[in-house]
């Protein structure tokens, strides 16, 4: 498929430097290389991608808005935006093992302190450690603030307890974000977020749940029984971790949204070799104009999706507050995939619902990106929000 990039128009480049252009190219050859030949195998069994997670290190293709201070690659948002859709475009299961990384160090980077960052993070470009971001409980998905898990302070520790759910890459994680009230009477206003260890006493990992797509990302349940977390773990001060939470959403759901991208255009370009190949009625499909305006409608929705994306990407990078353009990439990326991933199946007809082609997978694999990091109601109602009641 035609990239932006090689358009430009009046005032406004889309045009990637050298070196932007390069990495997108290392992007995409790991995909095809090492992501596309396991996928299939991957999702069939739902296994955790190490193989993939350590040679993706390894090229620094993994954990790399680190800071150049604590030996990262300091890539912008934007960077991660090309590397993020063509490992996507890879498998968004194995993507996603990659980038939800991102989400489980962020509130490091967003709130931690000199110490705090020089203990966590360069670890993380030395080896291909996992984290993650230990948010959601079972009984508080979108309403965060409905968080139950617990931190009381005890002597110069914390001692927290609780269950979380939906947990990417737990089973796996050197270490974990953790929100926990510590205020109860507060709401959103009492929630802390501390780093914990995996192997802290306490810490469960209960087990690794089956999902219908994005099958090679572990998703785990977890527990925190009497799990003592010192205080020199604590991100922000006391009543800061719902901030902290939004703050690094702000900053991962255009990475997801564009996820969201690489899968639909991953399914855009099968459906359109599939319509020029398939013969029906003594002429190739792609021939009648039904099939040829969705292959249209597809395509447009990909490239304004990955317009939206870039745009939260370089507010991001200059410094703006992205709450709202994040939730327009997120919301719209998302159901765009959803939407073409459903047309890809639709042109290759029966075939397209048989698992031995691939637009099953990817129309699975679609259905995520409208439900974590926030479902596509949520972005909604986030974008009504910063639009009607504009937050400073
Ligand atoms: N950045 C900084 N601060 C923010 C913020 C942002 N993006 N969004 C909200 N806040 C602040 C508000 O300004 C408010 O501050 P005060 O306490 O000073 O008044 C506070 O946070 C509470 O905000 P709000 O009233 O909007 O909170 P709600 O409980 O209504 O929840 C939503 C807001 C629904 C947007 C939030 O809970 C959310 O994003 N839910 C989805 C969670 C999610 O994505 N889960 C997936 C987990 S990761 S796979």
């Amino acid at each position: 498929m035609a990239m932006l990039e090689e358009r430009t128009t009046g005032g406004v480049s889309f045009g990637l430097t050298d070196d932007q252009r390069a990495l997108r190219d290392l992007a995409h050859e790991f995909a095809e290389r090492e992501i596309r030949p396991r996928e299939r195998e991957y999702d069939e069994h739902s296994t955790h991608p190490a193989d993939v997670l350590a040679k993706a290190h390894e090229l620094g293709l993994m954990n790399v808005h680190v800071p150049q201070a604590y030996g990262g690659l300091d890539l912008g948002a934007f960077e991660g935006m090309l590397i993020g859709e063509e490992l996507c475009w890879g498998c968004s299961g194995i993507g996603t093992a990659i980038a939800a990384n991102g989400l489980g160090h962020g509130p490091v980077i967003i709130a931690g302190t000199e110490e705090q960052k020089r203990t966590w993070l360069p670890r993380l470009v030395e080896e291909a450690l996992l984290t993650s971001f230990a948010l959601t409980e079972p009984n508080a998905g979108s309403d965060v603030s409905g968080i139950q898990t617990t931190a009381v302070r005890n002597g110069n520790d914390y001692v927290l307890n609780g269950s979380k759910m939906f947990i990417t890459n737990a089973g796996h994680a050197a270490w974990f974000t953790v929100f926990a009230s510590t205020d109860k009477s507060k709401g959103h206003r009492g929630l802390t977020a501390f780093v914990v260890p995996a192997d802290a006493d306490g810490v469960v990992v209960d087990r690794h749940l089956d999902k219908m797509g994005q099958r090679s990302t572990d998703t785990s349940a977890l527990s925190f029984q009497e799990v003592r977390v010192p205080m020199a773990n604590r991100l922000g001060e006391e009543g800061e971790g719902f901030k902290i939470a939004m703050k690094t959403l702000d900053f991962t759901r255009p990475g997801t949204a564009i996820g969201a991208v690489g899968v639909a255009r991953a399914a855009f370009e099968y459906a359109a070799q599939y319509s020029k190949e398939r013969v029906q009625f003594g002429t190739p499909i792609a021939m009648n104009q039904g099939v040829n305006f969705l292959i249209a409608d597809m395509a447009t929705k990909i490239e304004a999706a990955r317009l939206l994306c870039w745009q939260a990407a370089w507010m991001i990078d200059n410094g703006m507050r992205a709450t709202l353009q994040s939730s327009y990439a997120k919301r719209f990326a998302a159901d765009i995939c959803m939407e073409v991933t459903t047309d890809a199946v639709q042109i290759f007809g029966g075939y397209g619902y048989m698992k031995e082609f691939p637009v099953e997978k990817l129309m699975r694999d679609a259905k995520l990106f409208q439900i974590y990091e926030g479902t596509s109601q949520i972005q909604r109602l986030v974008i009504a929000r910063e639009l009607l009641m504009p937050r400073d």
